[in-house]
């Protein structure tokens, strides 16, 4: 697929999670180099710059978007020819699939890691691959029984969630979101997604995120953001806030059925304070939301 077909299904949602977006965006990016006829490197990198733009564009909130499209096209201008450029977008996309794929497993065995007592049910909220991988990886390891995944209103990713957890024969519940206050004395471990990490360790994260971190520590349970380091806020964006997505809505209401008077809002990420973030496991280890500033300079050096 081109840069246009991926930002189209980027945008639709069709490629979806704050993960699977870097990694296709990349991967438009190497397509882009690949079919480049062009001659000059000038109008290579005009090219580039323009693809890379259209991509961010795509999905205002995941940072990861935004990261891997910097770590793709890092160092292209500074090459000495067109094909010395090329060669480099085409090798750092790769580099950046692999490290955002095995990056997962290396997560699963942090994460697992944590779970102290065995018979623990989690509980989850949106599709999260990341937070996935290690509730998979506890299940295996005997230290949860099961979890609750919540619906996840709008787009009810929710539904994903449960049929990957169960493909994977870990026993799990599926509840509409306003249930997850109900189910929460029952629930010993909380694992979420990421799309972002700001500077000061917000997680910015599906909505309803924020309900669930609430009312877990009002239960006096863990949570844990599931969040590999290209999900940081970068050192260049230091301090701000990223842009929470408002989506159209027709994913809450058909227009038709919707009364006169009546506005709609439909915000679809969530941001966490970090008092109520336990810890945040990553690809390098476990760290605590106070960390997240020195490990974006440390990983996420000249982006
Ligand atoms: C997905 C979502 C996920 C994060 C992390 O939102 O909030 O929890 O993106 O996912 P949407 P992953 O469905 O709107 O993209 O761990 O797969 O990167």
């Amino acid at each position: 697929m081109n840069v246009e077909e991926i930002s189209i299904k980027i945008q639709d949602m069709t490629i979806r999670g704050a993960g699977r977006i870097a990694r296709y965006a990349a991967k438009a990016l190497k397509d882009y180099s690949e079919t480049f006829n062009g001659q000059s490197q000038e109008e290579f990198i005009l090219g580039l710059d323009k693809a890379a733009a259209r991509l961010i564009s795509t999905r205002p909130t995941a940072i990861s978007l935004f990261n891997g499209v910097q770590i793709t096209i890092r160092g292209a201008k500074e090459s000495s020819d067109l094909n010395s450029a090329r060669d480099l977008v085409i090798k750092n996309a790769d580099a950046f699939c692999e490290l955002s794929n095995s990056a997962y497993d290396k997560m699963a065995s942090y994460g697992s890691n944590l779970v102290q007592e065995p018979n623990m049910m989690a509980i989850t909220i949106c599709n999260s691959t990341a937070a996935i991988s290690v509730i998979k990886a506890a299940f295996q390891a005997g230290k949860i029984t099961g979890v609750y995944a919540c619906e996840t209103r709008p787009k009810n990713q929710g539904l994903i969630t449960i049929r990957e957890l169960a493909e994977a024969g870990v026993p799990v519940t599926l509840i509409v979101d306003s249930a997850m206050r109900y189910v929460m004395p029952e629930v010993s471990i909380a694992f979420i997604g990421t799309d972002s990490l700001e500077s000061d360790g917000s997680v910015i994260n599906k909505i309803g995120t924020q309900v669930l971190a609430a009312t877990a520590r009002d239960f006096e349970v863990p949570v844990y953001a599931c969040a590999e380091t290209y999900k940081f806020l970068p050192p260049s964006k230091a301090g701000q806030r990223v842009q929470i997505e408002l989506r159209p809505i027709e994913e809450i209401i058909a227009p038709e059925d919707l009364p006169e008077n009546v506005e709609v809002y439909n915000p679809v990420f969530d941001r966490v304070h970090p008092s109520l973030i336990t810890g945040i496991i990553t690809e390098i280890g476990v760290i605590r939301p106070s960390e997240v500033s020195e490990i974006s300079e440390k990983y996420l050096e000249g982006i």
